[in-house]
């Protein structure tokens, strides 16, 4: 159903399919499309109520930095399949607060893998199918040195670690399937 909404082919069966699903994530994912199908349309939200606005004061990137503890945001970007922070370099060995916010419609995750892995991990979870809902599309690997749950839309997540001791660049990535083409970051460790 993604294939058809970003090609803004409307399935309406498959649609109603889906909000039907007994999968709940699967029917939270079916009233995302059809928000975009039937409310979004830029016609319909120039008129205003149906539009949702991004929360612009909320800011990303590294919001704190103390000898002890690095605070930072990643959120999601409404309406774009990817997060609003691409990349941020934090020192080895640090301990880190992540805050992961999920304003979009979608639901997302994110998971930080190490250097050179994002896309096996990323493609090993769309191996999972609609099994993957239950694991939050993260399958157990010693690749992986965390990851979010599957945050619904509105909904965010705290994450506690320490950096990696080795410098490199550590990708982060959603593994929900189809969006770790453009749902990437790169956590840098110096
Ligand atoms: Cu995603």
């Amino acid at each position: 159903m993604w294939l058809h909404q970003q090609h803004n082919v409307r399935d309406i069966k498959l649609l109603n399919l889906l909000l039907k699903s007994p999968e709940p994530h699967a029917r939270i994912a079916a009233q995302a499309v059809q928000h975009h199908w039937f409310n979004a349309d830029p016609a319909v939200a120039a008129i205003g109520p149906e539009i949702v606005h991004q929360d612009k004061t909320q800011k990303s990137g590294i919001l704190s930095d103390t000898k002890d503890l690095t605070t930072i945001r990643i959120a999601t970007v409404v309406e774009k399949m990817k997060y609003d922070t691409p990349e941020l370099t934090v020192k080895a060995g640090k301990k880190i607060k992540l805050i992961f916010a999920n304003p979009e419609f979608m639901p997302h995750n994110i998971v930080l893998v190490n250097p050179g892995k994002l896309d096996a991990i990323a493609i090993q979870a769309t191996t999972l199918g609609a099994n993957g809902f239950a694991v939050g599309f993260v399958l157990e690997s010693k690749e992986i040195l965390w990851a979010s749950k599957l945050l619904d839309h509105g909904k965010e997540e705290t994450i506690e670690f320490t950096a990696p001791k080795k410098p490199g660049d550590y990708p982060y990535v959603c593994t929900f399937p189809g969006h770790h083409l453009l749902m990437r970051g790169v956590f840098r460790v110096e």
